[in-house]
């Protein structure tokens, strides 16, 4: 097989159909950096899904963009498609671990593609199709909320992911429990809005059985989580905190978390999510895919990785007309809560090249 020769990057804007709002902000436009790897006769590609700003976590566009350019895609290029581990050849550069997943995921999209084999098949997956549900912004009131969760399990959602923050937490919950009834799997998520002195405040949750409560506290904060959790019946499911297997390792034996949402993103990969699934599963761990609104090449990552057996709770993988008029692949359709897994050769997606060049806002060439 051959050798990398040539690194293209391009930032696609994205409008989002309706502004997606966290507790750390208002995200109006999806910029994805796209990835794509070339050997001599195969290209593979990949998907970088840090936010515009950082404040998911410290990574960002305009950085990723120029770790990429200057370090991270020249330790690949002139190395084996094949068998170049992305992961090993980038290792003495610090972080970036959403600027080197995306890498890693072209890499191996390009290598499969080459040998006929699906991301499904080549990460361990078992499942054709898989459970997923939807995550819903912080709105501008309790009845436009109410509105939107009704739109999704029309749409046939079984499974609602609510943000939270100081102030649209408890009486929100409990007017979307009364609203949508028992059935209705309802999760929700901190995105680390509260502090160590909110825990009595947070208890209050485990009135409205929830799913899981993620990622309350900061990051760093494993002590913190686990002294909520010996509070809470509620299960506390890390996002954030999560950035390794080893981290994860750590998090289980505090027993800071009980659930893990794993995102190749953030945790530098396909290849080190697929050790944290083996890890969560060997303890009996559930874990699942997080979501961050990934364009149609993020989406079919997630669908493969969540396609492993341990994936035991639903996703935040929906429809792409739910993030986007137009995305660069074509649509992923959600039908009753679940998403089929592509089975094509690599990401198993063919990218869009008239919707790809239309939302190209920048492209960069790197090669030796
Ligand atoms: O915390 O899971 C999160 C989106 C951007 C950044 C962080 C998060 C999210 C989501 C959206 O919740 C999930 C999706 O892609 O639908
Ligand atoms: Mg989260």
């Amino acid at each position: 097989m051959t050798t990398i020769t040539n690194v293209e990057l391009r930032r696609v804007d994205l409008p989002f159909v309706t502004p997606f709002r966290t507790s750390f902000g208002v995200q109006h436009v999806r910029q994805a950096i796209v990835v794509r790897v070339l050997g001599d006769d195969v290209e593979g590609w990949g998907e970088v899904v840090c936010g515009v700003d950082p404040l998911y976590s410290s990574e960002y566009v305009d950085g990723a963009w120029d770790v990429l350019a200057r370090y991270l895609a020249p330790a690949v290029l002139g190395r084996p498609l094949r068998d170049v581990d992305v992961a090993a050849a980038t290792a003495a550069i610090q972080g970036h671990r959403m600027a080197k997943a995306g890498l890693e995921m072209a890499v191996l999209d390009a290598r499969l593609r080459a040998t006929g084999t699906s991301m499904k098949d080549h990460l361990g997956g078992t499942r054709d199709v898989v459970p997923v549900g939807v995550s819903v912004g912080i709105a501008d009131d309790h009845a436009q909320l109410l509105e939107r969760i009704d739109q999704r399990l029309e749409e046939g959602y079984g499974r609602v992911k609510l943000k939270i923050e100081p102030g649209w937490d408890v009486d929100m919950v409990a007017a979307v429990r009364a609203h949508v009834g028992d059935d209705v799997a309802l999760q929700v998520d901190a995105n680390t809005a509260y502090r160590r002195s909110d825990l009595d405040h947070l208890v209050a949750l485990d009135e409205f059985g929830l799913v899981l409560v993620e990622q309350p506290l900061p990051a760093h904060d494993l002590l913190g989580h686990a002294d909520l959790a010996r509070r809470m019946t509620t299960p506390i499911c890390l996002d954030e905190s999560i950035t390794s297997a080893a981290v994860t390792r750590d998090a289980l034996d505090l027993a800071a978390a009980s659930i893990v949402n794993i995102k190749p993103g953030r945790v530098g990969g396909l290849l080190e999510s697929r050790r944290i699934h083996d890890l969560c599963r060997a303890r009996d761990v559930p874990v699942w895919c997080g979501g961050m609104l990934e364009t149609g090449i993020g989406r079919a990552a997630n669908l493969a990785l969540a396609s492993l057996p341990g994936f035991t709770l639903p996703g935040d993988i929906s429809s792409s007309a739910r993030y986007f008029h137009q995305d660069i692949t074509p649509p992923f359709v959600a039908h009753d809560g679940m998403m089929a897994v592509p089975t094509g050769a690599g990401l198993g997606v063919e990218v869009d090249r008239s919707a790809l060049e239309a939302a190209t806002a920048r492209t960069e060439q790197v090669s030796r």
